[in-house]
């Protein structure tokens, strides 16, 4: 009984194996050498604070895909700078290809960076600027002029005021920053105080960060009213996310914002929600800051593929949007800027 037990197993025993290795032989020939290597890339995002962040979190996943020739390991650093440097320590450790980082503030990246260049691994930056001792430590960045963004909104402002015969009245305005020590909260505040250093009439009653969020947005303008009341009025908010917060704060203490209420609201962004305001009238101008880096970036990469060189800085190119025909244009250091109104067309014809 145990001998002819013995048999069968060893029978099924070999059927088995021979099952395995015939496996083997179905495999796909893609699956051996010509299969093209992915290209490995370690983003370290911001967080998810904002519309924007998220548009722009959408265009590098859609860009970096394996469709694509891509590995993309993503990180969210929920706006920490730590786990941004831990993440980068992570990427080095997997021996990625390229390293990719939007960081939340400016300064404090030269250990890490010099970790990746030691390393081999080029590293690209988006979005916000780094603040290095030495600018080797980087390939490449590709973001926004935010001083520009913030001159453009003052700009704008400065032309609002005067087509609305208020270009002597005094002004007091509020402004909500962004993350303090952001390259975007660093160049939109910059703009505004250019713009208050400009014009004696203009009053900047308070500063206070936001943190480009919308709950923290409506919390600090909650404060606001309760120390300015109607005194304010222009709310200078550095991005949408901030805008929607303080409008729910402005309309929930009784006051109406918009050109005919008792103040108006700028923004940045020109997220779709943040134009879909825009369209209404609640927010009177909404400066944009164009999310879509991904396709950016992976120029970058193609061109270091190929041994190619790429340039050190590259800004993208960005427009304003206001409620009404009020302002078409705009003029900055010398340069004319234009205005469009939004309309329905003007937000379909957007990608974001
Ligand atoms: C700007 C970006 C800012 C956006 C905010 O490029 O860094 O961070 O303006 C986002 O919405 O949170
Ligand atoms: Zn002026």
């Amino acid at each position: 009984m145990l001998k002819r037990f013995t048999a069968v197993l060893m029978i099924f025993c070999l059927v088995f194996v021979l099952a395995a290795c015939g496996d083997k032989k179905e495999a796909t020939p893609s699956d051996s050498s010509s299969a093209k290597e992915l290209i490995t890339v370690g983003f370290s995002q911001v967080g998810a604070e904002s519309d924007w962040r998220t548009a722009n979190t959408e265009s590098m996943k859609s860009t970096f895909s394996e469709a694509n020739g891509f590995e993309l390991i993503f990180d969210d650093a929920q706006q920490k700078q730590d786990n941004q440097i831990a993440a980068i320590r992570n990427f080095i450790q997997q021996e990625v290809d390229y390293i990719v980082l939007a960081p939340v503030t400016e300064t404090g990246w030269d250990t890490v960076l010099q970790e990746a260049k030691d390393a081999g691994i080029p590293v690209i930056i988006v979005d916000r600027m780094v603040d290095v001792s030495d600018d080797s430590l980087y390939t490449a960045w590709v973001g926004s002029n935010f001083e520009l963004e913030g001159k453009k909104a003052a700009g704008w402002l400065d032309a609002y005021l005067k087509a609305a015969g208020k270009g002597e009245e005094e002004v007091n305005i509020v402004d909500i920053q962004g993350t303090i020590g952001a390259s975007a909260q660093i160049g939109r505040t910059a703009g505004l105080e250019a713009g208050v250093a400009a014009h004696s009439n203009w009053k900047l009653l308070a500063k206070v960060s936001g943190e480009f969020t919308q709950a923290k947005g409506q919390e600090v303008m909650e404060s606001l009213l309760k120390q300015y009341g109607d005194q304010i009025d222009v709310v200078y908010c550095e991005n949408d996310n901030e805008a929607f917060g303080a409008i729910d704060a402005i309309e929930a203490a009784g006051y109406k914002v918009g050109s005919d209420g008792d103040m108006i609201v700028m923004s940045f962004d020109s997220t779709n929600a943040g134009m879909t305001d825009t369209l209404s009238g609640k927010i009177t101008v909404n400066t944009e800051c164009n999310p879509l880096h991904g396709p950016r970036v992976q120029e970058i990469i193609d061109t270091l593929q190929k041994g190619g060189t790429v340039d050190k800085q590259k800004f993208v190119d960005e427009g304003i949007f206001s409620y009404d025909n009020s302002v078409t244009s705009i003029k900055v250091d010398g340069t004319d800027y234009p205005v469009t109104q939004v309309t329905d067309e003007v937000i379909k014809a957007r990608s974001y």
